[in-house]
């Protein structure tokens, strides 16, 4: 007990004896490996005393948790931390005991207030390269050719607190920090182009509600309530994002199969001052995926952290999520239209097909946070950071953000020094004459934080344009003071939008206005809701109309859309002339890598153990992941007699069929008798996956009553390389929609206009 002897006083009742020795070895191999022990005994000598100077408080950049011992906030090295200090064995405890009353404390504070919007979130860090692509069109330097940036980027849900689940029906975050070289960029996006209103002004109201309603705090994380539907069923300009959060868009598989969008336009800056509009693009190399609804919500109860633990499984098996940053490129001109399409209007996009994506970069995450409250929840994005090249526009919804992202951080993160948190901080020098404060963390030096001054030499010097100074672009603004918003079709494009969609993405569009209208207890909801879905597509309408057992009401003959904030709706468009862009579709008849995707092998005692190794060597040298799931876990046996073994990656009870993209069932599992399995290869089925069997697995599916030439459905005697390849390809290709019947709704409708 070497600990016992060394001047640490650590003789004491203390956690365990065990662990008091596990420590002493623990800094004895650390000293070892740093070459700190011969530090230390250099120290006992006369002459490191001498030389060793006097410690000033710290000056570290980092707050320092570098002590071996556990001390107190104070440096004061703790000799036991497990029992308060009592007056006798059984109490009572003593108010003199600093290191509790400092433990407790700090506990008590813990918690920071969560984001008002977007708490629930997941974070990784990458890398971004610019290809240079923009070089002649901005003087942004982390977009030339070539240059490589460290980023932060954070992905959430928006309605739902901290601790919801990550499958809800919602918009996602897409939210990048570039530490570029220059200061620090935000491009604070969402996975979907548009927004519910068009004016800041209201995000309160549309947030108020949105959130769990007020008197009982529910619904939690979820738009199926009636606040909710009042609410957008009196915004007119809300049909064209309902149509997106109805969507699939609304249910990504992953993070990773997300895009990502800028919404509003930005305005580039070339070095010569040339300017051009642009709207921000992610797009992402595994292509864009979502859940099917069943799926979402089993999810939601039994893996509610299932897109959190997704990026960072993938992050951390080396299969590093990549996404492609592009820019649609409008001319700057006058009247900032593009094609008809009012570009200060987010509740409008500009079809790909009329302005292609153009490729800026990449960005690779390839490091998951070290500690999830340091990072992913106190990283602070703004769309007010920006650097030179990049400028904002007059969009109203853009302006109010301006405002928004600066100030709420200041009660989130309890002041104005927030920068200075350390995934926050800029890499480009900082000298912003900011003084104090709470948290303040720089020992500024100098007497004169403030300019002009002579007293200081006029440091911090201003820098000209040709030093990188950020200059705003000098457009003109001008108008009468008005309350009034810009006139608007605001149906045009969420025409569009259904019917740009696939038929199975439409009978989910259906089937999600079915669902949330069906949650809404007043009936004049549900009535103007189906009256604007009629204006958007009137088929939409009667089919969701049907799901509910209310008629459609049309506007022209009951006049239900009558306007809350009693503005007058403008006539001229602002949406262009395009009725369909294919471009919205997530169904394209493409293969994506099947990076990170999950498949599982189902097998018992007795399978194939040879047949299941050659699945998930092949399998995981494609990308992918194989989990061998079994009736228990520890290992199973192989069909043959000996000792062969094989372990088992999860059980019946910890895995569940939710969480995979593709199903394999192994030859001697002998589980066609077991309801369980039945039940998980029926689940798998009906959610579109991919399912395959080798061998006597064929009989899993003939219990499950599934076809062996269904649609998606692979059987073989042996697996071999060819049956691998195949199933590989249907992972890609995603979801096996053929499977489904045709919807009951779109049958009912078709007979109904036969008839008429
Ligand atoms: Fe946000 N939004 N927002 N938002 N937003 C916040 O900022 C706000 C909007 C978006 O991972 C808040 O730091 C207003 C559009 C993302 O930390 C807050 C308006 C888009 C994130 C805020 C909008 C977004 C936020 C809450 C209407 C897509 C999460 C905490 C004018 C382009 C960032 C915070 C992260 C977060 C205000 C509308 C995206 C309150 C006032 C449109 C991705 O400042």
């Amino acid at each position: 007990m070497a600990e016992k002897n060394n001047g640490t006083g650590a003789s004491g009742r203390s956690s365990a004896e065990g662990a008091l020795t596990g420590n002493a070895s623990k800094r004895a191999k650390a000293k070892a490996a740093t070459g700190d022990g011969a530090t230390t005994a250099q120290l006992g000598s006369n002459v490191a005393r001498v030389t060793k100077p006097v410690l000033t408080p710290r000056t570290s950049k980092v707050a320092a948790q570098d002590s071996e011992f556990l001390t107190t906030a104070q440096g004061v090295r703790l000799q036991h931390t497990d029992d308060s200090l009592k007056a006798g064995v059984r109490g009572s405890t003593l108010l003199e005991d600093f290191h509790l009353r400092e433990k407790i404390t700090h506990f008590d504070h813990e918690r920071i207030p969560e984001r008002v919007v977007h708490a629930r979130g997941a974070g990784a860090h990458g890398v971004f390269e610019a290809y240079g692509t923009a070089a002649n069109a901005t003087c942004a330097q982390f977009l030339q050719s070539g240059v490589r940036t460290p980023v932060f980027t954070r992905f959430s849900t928006v309605a739902g607190s901290r601790g919801s689940a990550d499958t809800v029906r919602d918009v996602r975050g897409f939210a990048v920090k570039f530490y570029t070289d220059e200061g620090v960029f935000d491009l604070v996006g969402n996975n979907m182009p548009v927004f519910f209103i068009r004016d800041g002004i209201k995000f309160p109201d549309l947030i108020h509600a949105a959130k769990p309603e007020p008197d009982l705090e529910i619904p939690q994380a979820q738009t199926a309530h009636t606040t909710f539907w009042d609410f957008v069923s009196l915004i007119p300009e809300s049909p064209h994002m309902l149509m997106w959060t109805m969507s699939d868009r609304a249910i990504p598989r992953s993070y990773r199969m997300m895009e990502g969008f800028g919404v509003h336009t930005f305005r580039l800056v070339a070095a010569d001052g040339r300017t051009s509009l642009v709207k921000f693009h992610w797009k992402p190399v595994l292509g864009v995926h979502g859940l099917v609804w069943e799926e979402a919500q089993m999810l939601a109860g039994m893996d509610p952290d299932f897109h959190r633990r997704d990026l960072a499984n993938a992050i951390a098996g080396g299969v590093f999520p990549e996404w492609e940053l592009g820019v649609q490129v409008f001319p700057d001109t006058e009247d900032q239209f593009f094609e008809g399409i009012d570009l200060l209007d987010s509740t409008k996009l500009v079809p790909e097909e009329l302005a292609p994506v153009q490729p800026l970069g990449r960005m690779t995450l390839n490091r998951n946070p070290t500690n999830y409250f340091a990072e992913t929840e106190q990283v602070a994005f703004h769309s007010g950071h920006v650097v030179r090249g990049i400028d904002v526009t007059d969009d109203p919804l853009m302006q109010a953000r301006l405002f928004s992202y600066l100030d709420t951080q200041l009660t989130r993160l309890g002041g104005p020094n927030f920068a200075q948190i350390p995934i926050n901080r800029s890499v480009a020098p900082v000298n912003d004459n900011h003084r104090d404060g709470s948290m303040q963390q720089a020992v500024h030096q100098g007497r004169t934080p403030y300019l002009p001054n002579s007293v200081g030499g006029g440091c911090p010097f201003l820098a000209g344009v040709d030093e990188g100074g950020y200059v705003h672009v000098p457009k003109t603004v001008e108008g009468a003071k008005t309350r009034q918003r810009s006139g608007d079709d605001p149906y045009f494009q969420a025409t569009m939008f259904w019917r740009s969609m696939t038929e199975v993405e439409q009978d989910h569009i259906v089937d999600a206005f079915t669902f949330e209208l069906g949650h809404v207890e007043v009936q004049g909801v549900v009535d103007r809701m189906l009256t604007r879905l009629d204006a958007v597509a009137s088929e939409l309408a009667r089919r969701v109309a049907m799901g509910l057992g209310a008629a459609v009401v049309p506007a022209a003959e009951g006049g239900l859309l009558t306007d809350g904030s009693g503005f007058a709706q403008g006539e001229d468009g602002g949406a262009g002339s395009a009725t369909e862009s294919p471009a919205l579709s997530m169904n394209v008849a493409q293969t994506f890598p099947v990076d990170g995707r999950v498949v599982q092998v189902l097998a018992d005692d007795g399978a194939d153990l040879a047949g299941i190794r050659l699945v998930r060597e092949s399998l995981m040298s494609a990308g992918a992941v194989a989990h061998v799931v079994a009736t228990h876990k520890g290992s199973i046996t192989g069909g043959r007699r000996g000792a062969d073994r094989l372990v088992v990656d999860r059980s019946f009870h910890t895995a569940s069929p939710v969480e995979v993209d593709a199903l394999v069932i192994a030859h001697g599992s002998g589980l066609a008798m077991s309801p369980a399995a039945i039940t998980w290869v029926q689940t798998v089925y009906r959610h579109c996956k991919p399912i395959a069997a080798w061998g006597d697995g064929v009989e899993l599916l003939a219990a499950a009553g599934i076809a062996v030439d269904a649609p998606g459905v692979t059987v073989v005697d042996k697996p071999s390389k060819r049956f691998l390849q195949t199933l590989v390809v249907a992972i890609g290709g995603h979801r096996v929609w053929e499977r489904l019947d045709p919807h009951p709704t779109r049958v009912t409708l078709a007979a109904s206009e036969a008839r008429s």
